[in-house]
């Protein structure tokens, strides 16, 4: 039977065999997701602790639902995991790549795309087909890929089929956004963009389909926009500091023009993907327009060295800063998660520790401390606080009373809001004077 055929009834009959090379933030939820489906799926990760754990119903990728998903997929037998790929890949009629692809000093560092290459080649057999999740440089599908399966004699969308189907989960919305997210479809021939849409409609709610490389570009695209979009309003923020405004009623009146969409500014960009995937872009832009993203990155970077000068500055009030304490709430790179990746708060606590300040960290979802001291609890960290810095938005943080923060606090103390996310004349009606990024109406105190 031709490959595509087989496949399709394999996909139709639920019969497939699924393997997922890689079991973190990506490639759990999507196995989990196929299992649901109704497939048989293994999950491959060469961190055998984390197979272990995942094999006992812990992960270590913290996403509403998950646990509970993987402990039934994993009681059904729909879902098994290992450290070893070579007999689940041999096996299988569907290997998903999904492996982390980093980059260091603005290159892509493709080792564990490699790496996970190779643990094809090694159980690579006719009539498969070979999907990539992971975010890749523009062109990986067909200038890397593609030969290195046609170099073992595979004919490829013929033998062998190959697509790149880009992940776009938001972490903490993984399950969630599953479903409900366009999926796209980049095969690299007809059969194989048929065959990966076939598969992904059952588990997606819509799939859009194209060639491999307008694939690969889309995904690098979306985050690229996101961080230009941010940096953006990053800049609008430095502005309203400048002159005396507000940023954050300067975006919101700009915003109700319906073609208008601008993002939020904060603290700076953290997390694994957007402070990387525009240097994937990058790379294929031509010179003389590259700096549009580089500025981008610059600006979202700067951001944070900016608001440790503010930080500096309010502290010092003449008296000059050393000994002082700060209360930094929250550590994680994002709200309500627990990931640190790329944290911006890391570069805030360790700038403000090397300038000789007391910093305290409180975040309800990570033990981080960045090498510095950590409150068991919010009013332990507010307890004698000079200024107390939301690095991270988390809901629990907007309740916070700004009564109660005045009593625990020292006299005249100061909050940061990076996120913005509490009410200034609340606070400042409490007794305290409130800054934030891009509340530029408060720039006669601190300058
Ligand atoms: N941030 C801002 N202002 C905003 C939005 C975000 O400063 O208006 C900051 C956040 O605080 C955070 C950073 O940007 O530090 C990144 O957060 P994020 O929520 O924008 O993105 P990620 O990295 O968690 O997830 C992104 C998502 N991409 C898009 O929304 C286009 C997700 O859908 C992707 O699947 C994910 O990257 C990925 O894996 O590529």
């Amino acid at each position: 039977m031709p490959v595509e055929s087989r496949l399709l009834e394999r996909i139709s009959s639920r019969r497939a065999a699924l393997t997922f090379l890689g079991l973190g933030h990506v490639g759990l939820p999507t196995a989990v997701a196929f299992s649901r489906a109704g497939f048989q799926v293994t999950g491959v990760d060469t961190d055998s602790q984390r197979v272990r754990n995942i094999a006992l119903g812990k992960c270590d990728i913290r996403e509403p639902g998950l646990d509970e998903a993987v402990v039934a997929c994993l009681d059904r037998g729909g879902l098994h995991v290992t450290c070893d790929s070579y007999e689940p890949i041999r096996m299988s009629d569907f290997v998903s790549i999904c492996v982390p692809t980093p980059v260091e000093m603005g290159k892509p560092d493709m080792r564990n795309f490699h790496a996970a290459l190779d643990a094809v080649k090694e159980g690579v057999h006719r009539g498969m087909m070979i999907l990539i999740e992971s975010t890749i440089p523009p062109s990986t599908t067909s200038g890397t890929v593609a030969p290195r399966l046609r170099s073992l004699g595979y004919t490829i969308d013929e033998d062998i089929l190959l697509a790149y189907c880009p992940e776009r989960l938001m972490p903490s919305r993984a399950l969630e956004e599953f479903a409900s997210n366009t999926r796209i479809i980049g095969g690299i021939g007809p059969k194989s963009r048929r065959v990966a849409a076939e598969l992904y409609k059952t588990v997606s709610r819509c799939v859009e389909v194209t060639d491999a490389l307008t694939a690969e570009l889309s995904k690098v695209a979306e985050n690229t926009f996101r961080d230009l979009n941010i940096a953006y309003a990053n800049l609008l923020a430095l502005t309203a500091e400048n002159l005396g405004a507000d940023v954050n009623e300067v975006i919101r009146l700009a915003n109700t023009h319906h073609r208008v969409s601008i993002h939020k500014p904060g603290l700076g960009v953290g997390g694994s993907c957007l402070p990387k995937d525009p240097y994937l872009l990058i790379q294929h832009v031509p010179k003389s327009a590259s700096d549009l993203i580089r500025s981008a990155r610059k600006i979202n970077d700067e951001i944070t060295r900016h608001v440790v000068d503010i930080l500096l500055k309010a502290m010092d009030k003449g008296t000059g800063i050393k000994g002082k304490r700060i209360a930094i709430l929250g550590v994680t790179y994002k709200p309500d998660t627990e990931d640190v990746m790329n944290s911006p708060a890391r570069y805030v606590v360790e700038a403000l520790t090397r300038a000789g300040i007391c910093v305290c960290v409180y975040d309800p979802y990570s033990p981080e401390t960045y090498g510095t001291e950590r409150a068991s609890s919010l009013d332990e960290a507010l307890e004698g606080a000079d200024c107390v810095m939301i690095a991270t938005g988390h809901t629990v943080f907007k309740s916070i009373d700004p009564d109660h923060m005045r009593h625990l606090t020292r006299s005249g103390c100061v909050v940061f809001d990076g996120p913005r996310i509490l009410d200034a004349a609340r606070i400042e009606a409490a007794g305290l004077t409130y800054l934030g990024v891009g509340y530029g109406i408060q720039k006669g105190r601190v300058s």
